[in-house]
């Protein structure tokens, strides 16, 4: 079911189910753990994240950006596991954006309590590419507003399974995800995951 949200961006509801994706976060966090980025102003950010790929975002006193290594561990970020190559190609054709090759994913992990405020992503070199993003585990809510801080926002929720992909004029929108409230999921336990492919160089 593709439910547009906004010219740009569609919500691809459970498009993301029975591929393993849970197992192969695991392989990735085992050789890159999930840990908590420092802010450039010095505070802690709330969501547990981690990455694989030719790129990873990274956080710390010196700003955001995308980096070839782990600062963690030094060595590269583990390689982008195959099914999620394939997912990311796939939505994205789906929503109508041919042939995205992403060159890093970025894996968030958030637990009961933990929220990410409204942000725009523009630390990618590519603009003109989309993103694709892949909810795992416990229900969330999405916020999305527009390309301007003060436009209003819309809620949308996300379940398991579930694929976004933003692209187009949707790419510089203002977005965020509410307080994750407590509960269980089979396969993530107390958690929520999410995958966001991009195009980062
Ligand atoms: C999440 N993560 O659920 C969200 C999903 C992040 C982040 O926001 O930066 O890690 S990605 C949603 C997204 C990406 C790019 C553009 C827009 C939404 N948008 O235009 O709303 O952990
Ligand atoms: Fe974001």
């Amino acid at each position: 079911r593709n439910e547009p949200i906004a010219t740009g961006a569609m919500i691809l509801r459970g498009f993301a189910l029975d591929l393993g994706l849970v197992a192969d976060v695991g392989q990735v966090s085992d050789a890159a753990p999930f840990r908590h980025f420092q802010t450039p102003g010095g505070r802690q950010i709330g969501v547990e994240m981690t990455n694989c790929g030719a790129l990873g975002w990274v956080s710390d006193r010196r700003g955001y950006r995308y980096e070839p290594h782990d600062p963690l561990t030094d060595r590269p970020w583990p390689r982008m596991p195959q099914a999620f190559r394939e997912l990311a190609r796939d939505a994205a054709a789906r929503a109508g954006f041919a042939d995205f090759a992403p060159d890093a994913c970025l894996i968030n992990r958030y637990v009961p309590g933990i929220k990410m405020g409204l942000h725009q992503d523009r630390d990618e070199g590519d603009m003109g590419a989309p993103i694709v993003s892949v909810s795992l585990g416990l229900p969330a809510t999405f916020q999305f507003g527009g390309t301007d801080r003060r436009d209003p926002v819309v809620r949308h929720p996300l379940d398991h399974g579930d694929v976004v992909v933003w692209g187009g004029p949707a790419r510089l929108a203002w977005h965020g995800v509410l307080t994750l409230k407590d509960g269980a999921h089979p396969e993530t336990g107390r958690a929520r995951i999410n995958l966001t492919f991009r195009k980062a160089a």
